[in-house]
């Protein structure tokens, strides 16, 4: 294999690879990048189109979608009849867009989004998202296999984007979650540390409420027993009490917007879920 981008994350996943005794071809933009992994046993290509024609798999974790385009677009002839491997992050429309100029140059594609910080890869808890091409997929996965548990999602090759992202999301708005109480509580003078010690265990207690909230949602019946109604919570308790603290309710009032509005549209009587319809609905 052939592995372009040497950073952070190209550096773990060039790793993982020769610790496994496979063999591997690396190559980094600014010199320098590769000492160490040549001492454990890469090859060093000077430039981008000698890493290329010596692999038919090409391995890309570049910064982004502009750096990929600038690094192979010179090389596409030497691409042809190869398989790339692009596990640099990118939008979903973005993935398809290599897709298409990997068709037009007879290039197999298969785009990746890796679930996992540097440290973690080839570990356990390490995952990567595939979509694209199933034929690299199939025939590449034992080496894909040796950077996390590795898993397809489909022939659209924004779909493993789409997946990162989407999750992401979700990871962030739970990070700026805490960051908004543990505000909250230092505005009072409780530090991060003692808050976090309280809130890992409920969030990770909480998160089990996922799978009843997926259920509801796939149901469309959002009005089932035991759930808080949205008038009973919207969250005005909570808004209140930041601004009470003389702290920005910035992350938690577009949630509670989301609530109001759908009490305004006539289903306050129904679950927290249901703001998964407000955001269906799109940006008003
Ligand atoms: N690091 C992480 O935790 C995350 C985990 C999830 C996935 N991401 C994505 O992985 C891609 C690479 O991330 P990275 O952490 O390796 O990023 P850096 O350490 O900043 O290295 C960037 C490499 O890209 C090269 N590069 C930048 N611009 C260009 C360019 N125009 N042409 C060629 N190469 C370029 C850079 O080269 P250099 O600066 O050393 O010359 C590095 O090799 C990324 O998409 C994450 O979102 C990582």
């Amino acid at each position: 294999m052939s592995l372009l981008g040497l950073g952070a994350m190209g550096h773990a996943l060039a790793a993982a690879l020769i610790d496994a005794g496979h063999p591997t071809t690396i190559w980094n933009r600014t010199p320098g990048k590769a000492d160490a992994l040549v001492a454990r046993g890469a090859k060093l290509a000077s430039t981008v189109r000698d890493a290329v024609s010596v692999s038919p798999l090409v391995v890309t974790c570049l910064l982004d979608h502009g750096s990929v385009q600038e690094t192979l677009g010179p090389v596409a002839d030497v691409m042809a009849h190869r398989s790339l491997v692009n596990l640099t992050t990118t939008t979903p429309n973005q993935a398809r867009e290599f897709a298409s100029w990997a068709d037009d140059h007879d290039v197999a594609y298969l785009d990746g989004g890796i679930m996992a910080v540097p440290a973690m890869i080839g570990g356990p808890g390490s995952a990567i998202l595939y979509s694209g091409s199933s034929t690299v997929f199939g025939d590449h996965k034992p080496v894909l296999d040796l950077w996390g548990e590795s898993t397809y999602f489909g022939p659209d090759a924004g779909m493993a984007s789409l997946y990162d992202l989407a999750m992401l999301a979700s990871m962030y708005v739970m990070f700026g979650g805490f960051m908004q109480g543990a505000a909250m509580v230092g505005a009072a003078g409780v530090t991060a540390t003692e808050f976090a010690s309280r809130t890992t265990p409920f969030l990770a207690a909480m998160t089990a409420g996922f799978s009843g909230f997926a259920a509801i949602i796939d149901a469309k019946n959002y009005t089932g027993e035991g759930q808080q109604s949205l008038e009973f919570s919207d969250l005005g308790k909570i808004v209140q009490t930041s601004i009470d603290q003389g702290v920005s309710p910035d992350i938690i009032a577009p949630v509670q917007a989301l609530i109001r509005r759908q009490i305004a549209a006539g289903h306050g009587k129904e679950g927290f879920s249901r703001i998964f319809e407000e955001l269906r609905a799109g940006k008003k």
